[in-house]
This record gives C-alpha cells, sequence and structure tokens, in this order.
C-alpha cells in the first residue's frame, strides 16, 4: 500500500497506535493525532524507519483546533486516503441518575462530535478526487446498551448511526465507509473510564483472553485492503470469551 496516506485519531495509545504500527509495516504514509505530543513525537521516530510520518497534537473537541492541524497538513501529506476515526472513550460507568455531567460531556464531545469535526474537515479532498476510505471505531455498546453504560452507549450507537449516513451520502463519490464495533479489548480504555483506578481497570480484562490492540489494527487492515468494488459496512468483534456486552465467561 505504497503511495497511501492514512489519518488516524488517537494514535497515542491502544487500537489507534497498534493501527499505526501495522500501517508503517505496510508503508502507508502516517498522520498520527492525539493530545499527548510526546508519544506521538516517540511514535514518529519508532516508525519513521518504514514510512514519512507526520504527528498533528489537537484535541478532536476544538473544532478550531482541528480545522487549523488539518489545514497545515504539509503538501505530501494533504492528499489522505484512509481516515481511521477511532479517537475516544468511556469517562465513568454510573448510572443516569448519579452519572456525572462532565462525563457526558467528554463522551458526547470527543466520540460523536470529535469524529464529527474531523470528518469534515477531511472529506472535501476525497470528494474532490471520488475515492477513499474511512473507518469508524465504534463498539459493541453502539450495539447493546447495559447497565451504567447509557451515556457511553449512546454516543456508540452515535457512531453506528453515523457510519450509516456516511456510506449513504457518500457513495455518490466514491468513498467506501466501514465501522467496526470491539468488544472487550485490553487498552488504557478502562483506566481513562475509572479515572486512573488502574486495580479496577486491569481487573476488568482479568479471567479471560480479552481482545489485543494488535487484534483490532488486523481487522481494520483487512477492511482497508479490500478490492475496490468490495465494501465491508460493519464488523462486531468480541473476545472468544465475550458473546454480549454482558455474558463474559471470567475463570
Ligand atoms: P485508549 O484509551 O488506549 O486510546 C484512546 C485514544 O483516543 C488515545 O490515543 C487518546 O489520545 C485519544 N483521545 C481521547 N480523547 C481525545 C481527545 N479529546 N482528542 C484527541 N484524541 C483523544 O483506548 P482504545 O484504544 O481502547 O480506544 C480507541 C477507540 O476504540 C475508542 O473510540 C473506544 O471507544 C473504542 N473501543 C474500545 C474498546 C475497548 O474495550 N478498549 C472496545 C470498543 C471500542 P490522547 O489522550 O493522547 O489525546
Ligand atoms: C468498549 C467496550 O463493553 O466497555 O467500548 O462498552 S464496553
Amino acid at each position: 500500500m505504497e503511495n497511501t496516506t492514512a489519518f488516524i485519531t488517537g494514535a497515542t495509545s491502544g487500537i489507534g497506535k497498534a493501527t499505526a504500527l501495522l500501517f508503517a509495516a505496510h508503508k502507508i504514509r502516517l498522520i498520527l493525532c492525539g493530545r499527548r505530543k510526546e508519544r506521538l513525537l516517540a511514535l514518529q521516530k519508532e516508525l519513521a524507519i518504514f514510512t514519512e510520518v507526520h504527528i498533528l497534537q489537537f484535541d478532536v473537541r476544538n473544532n478550531q483546533e482541528v480545522e487549523h492541524a488539518i489545514a497545515s497538513l504539509p503538501a505530501n501529506f494533504k492528499d489522505v486516503d484512509v481516515l481511521i476515526n477511532n479517537a475516544g472513550n468511556a469517562h465513568g460507568l454510573s448510572s443516569i441518575q448519579d452519572g456525572a455531567i462532565e462525563d457526558w460531556d467528554a463522551m458526547i464531545d470527543i466520540n460523536v462530535k470529535g469524529l464529527l469535526y474531523v470528518t469534515k474537515a477531511i472529506i472535501p479532498k476525497m470528494i474532490a478526487k471520488n475515492s477513499g476510505f474511512i473507518v469508524n471505531i465504534g463498539s459493541i455498546a453502539g450495539k447493546e446498551v447495559y447497565p451504567n453504560g447509557n451515556v457511553y452507549c449512546a454516543s456508540k450507537y452515535a457512531v453506528n448511526a453515523l457510519n450509516k449516513a456516511m456510506r449513504i451520502d457518500l457513495n455518490q463519490h466514491n468513498i467506501r465507509v466501514s465501522a467496526i464495533h470491539p468488544g472487550a479489548v485490553e487498552t488504557e480504555f478502562s483506566t481513562v473510564r475509572f479515572k486512573g483506578d488502574t486495580a479496577k481497570a486491569t481487573g476488568v480484562y482479568q479471567g479471560f483472553d480479552a481482545l489485543q490492540a494488535a487484534d483490532i489494527a488486523a481487522i481494520i487492515h483487512f477492511v482497508i485492503t479490500r478490492p475496490a468494488h468490495v465494501n465491508i459496512e460493519d464488523l462486531v468483534v468480541y473476545p472468544t470469551a465475550q458473546v454480549t456486552a454482558t455474558i463474559l465467561n471470567k475463570v
């Protein structure tokens, strides 16, 4: 996939970082995004032996930052072929009556509005060249509501809806759109959800073989490397021990 440029949000950790590593191994030119600049710099240095890497530090919640970062791309990175809308997290795990407004704002602003801001800034060039690929990282939380998942689930239901909407609206421009909806993936996700409580976060992944970020990266790579006439709408991916959001066979 030489001569392909991919734009990955949330590349500083977990699924986004694993996708960056795999894409680099396939010589895909990379634009890596996130808020933690030191991680972006380290990744750029690590991957430079494989491919060209440009880093963009911005918060997806801030549309001005998003627009400015994307407008600032150097000429050889401006032509994005593949957008991986991955940045996102859960904040808190509380009943609707106990939920914190700032957690709700974060999830809606990052997982939904941030995804929209980035997509809006990237698609004009895809439309102009009549090609492109967008992969939206949803969740099983966007297919099924579970206890205390409320607003995180709502944000991922929105991603599921937006994936379908993008497919419909961008089809006339020959832009392929897919979503991946993972179950439990062992990343920093639960550390963020539980606000740095690492003991609680680690417990989420104990007693079964959780998905690893590299498993999802491999699926993303599979999706974007199908022949031009093939487009996968979405894939729901669980660890073998898990069959729904709440049925998980832990030993
Ligand atoms: P991580 O916490 O490991 O990674 C999240 C990434 O999102 C980081 O790179 C982070 O970068 C970025 N990010 C978060 N907030 C912002 C923001 N405001 N602006 C820019 N970037 C941001 O989690 P995962 O890799 O697990 O999560 C990736 C995606 O996968 C998310 O959309 C998540 O909802 C989804 N998912 C995860 C599952 C899991 O079990 N882990 C299961 C199903 C879906 P930085 O902090 O540097 O800004
Ligand atoms: C992450 C998986 O089950 O915690 O989206 O919602 S879950």
